[in-house]
C-alpha cells in the first residue's frame, strides 16, 4: 500500500491520523507543511479539502480525520476504529463528531492565541519535522502566518476566554465517556484518537496541563498518544485561566 500523509507540525488531527495509520500497521510517508501555506499546497495537489490531515492512499485522495478513519477501516478492517455493533458505533461516532467539531476547534483557537503572544514556542512543535527551510528561519518569519492563522480560526481573546470557560465542562464530558466505556477501551477507537490528540495539544500549554493531566481524560490522552512534541511556557492572562483554577 502506498500512503502519503500531509500534516502540519503540532496539528492535533494530523496526530490523530498518524496514530490511526500506526495502529493499522500501514507504513506511510509524512509530508510536513507550514500552516496557512498548506492550503495552497493541498489545493494545487487537488485534495478534496484544504486542511490537514490529507492522505493519499494508493492514488485516492482524502481530506479530514473522520474521512480517513472510515477509509482505513474499509481497506484494513482490523483493529477497528469504529465498532461493528450499531449501538456502540453510534456512541463512538457521537463522541468523535464532538471531538472534531467542538474540542478540536476550541483547542486550536487557544493554541493560536497563545502562539500570537510568544512565537518562540513554534520551534518546539517542529521537532522532527522537515519543513524545507531551517526551523529558525521558519520561526523568525512566522509573524504573518501566525496573524493569518489567528484570523482564520477566530482565535480572538473573547472567543478564547469563552473556550477556556467551557474547558472544565469538556473535560468532565470526556471523563464521563470514559466511565461509560465509550472511550478508553483497548485498542483505541476513532473517538479516543480524535479527542486524545486535542487533549495532548492542550497539554503542551503549561497553562492548561495541570487541569488535564491528573484526571481520566489526561491519562487517556497520554496512553493513546504517548509522544506529542511542543511546549508553551505560561503565557495566557491569569483572568483567562480563572475558570480552570478550581480544577487544579
Ligand atoms: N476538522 C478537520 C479539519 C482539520 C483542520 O482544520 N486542520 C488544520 C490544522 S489543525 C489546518 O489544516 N489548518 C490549516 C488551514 O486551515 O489553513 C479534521 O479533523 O480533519
Amino acid at each position: 500500500m502506498d500512503a502519503t500523509l500531509y500534516v502540519i507540525p503540532g496539528s492535533h488531527p494530523s496526530m490523530t491520523a498518524r496514530r490511526m495509520l500506526e495502529l493499522k500497521g500501514i507504513p506511510y510517508r509524512r509530508v510536513d507543511l507550514m500552516p496557512v501555506i498548506s492550503r495552497g499546497v493541498l489545493t494545487a495537489l487537488r485534495y478534496p479539502g484544504r486542511t490537514v490531515p490529507s492522505l493519499a492512499l494508493d492514488g485516492r485522495k482524502l481530506t479530514g480525520s473522520r474521512e480517513i478513519a472510515r477509509e482505513l477501516d474499509r481497506i484494513s478492517p482490523e483493529p477497528r476504529l469504529l465498532p461493528a455493533d450499531p449501538e456502540a458505533r453510534a456512541a463512538v461516532e457521537a463522541a468523535e463528531t464532538w471531538g472534531d467539531e467542538v474540542l478540536q476547534s476550541a483547542v486550536r483557537r487557544i493554541l493560536w492565541n497563545a502562539v500570537k503572544r510568544d512565537r518562540s514556542c513554534l520551534r518546539s512543535f517542529a521537532e522532527g519535522a522537515r519543513l524545507g527551510i531551517p526551523i529558525e528561519v521558519a520561526v523568525r518569519t512566522a509573524a504573518p502566518i501566525v496573524a493569518a492563522a489567528n484570523r482564520m480560526n477566530h482565535a480572538d481573546d473573547a472567543t478564547v476566554q469563552a473556550d477556556l470557560a467551557a474547558l472544565p465542562g469538556h473535560l468532565q464530558r470526556i471523563d464521563d465517556w470514559i466511565e461509560e466505556g465509550v472511550l478508553g477501551g483497548e485498542p483505541p477507537n476513532a473517538a479516543d484518537l480524535q479527542i486524545a490528540a486535542s487533549l495532548r495539544l492542550a497539554m503542551t500549554l503549561d497553562d492548561l496541563r495541570p487541569a488535564i493531566e491528573g484526571r481520566p481524560a489526561g491519562e487517556l490522552a497520554l496512553r493513546v498518544i504517548p509522544v506529542f512534541p511542543g511546549r508553551v511556557a505560561p503565557i495566557l492572562p491569569a483572568s483567562f485561566l480563572e475558570p480552570l483554577r478550581s480544577q487544579n
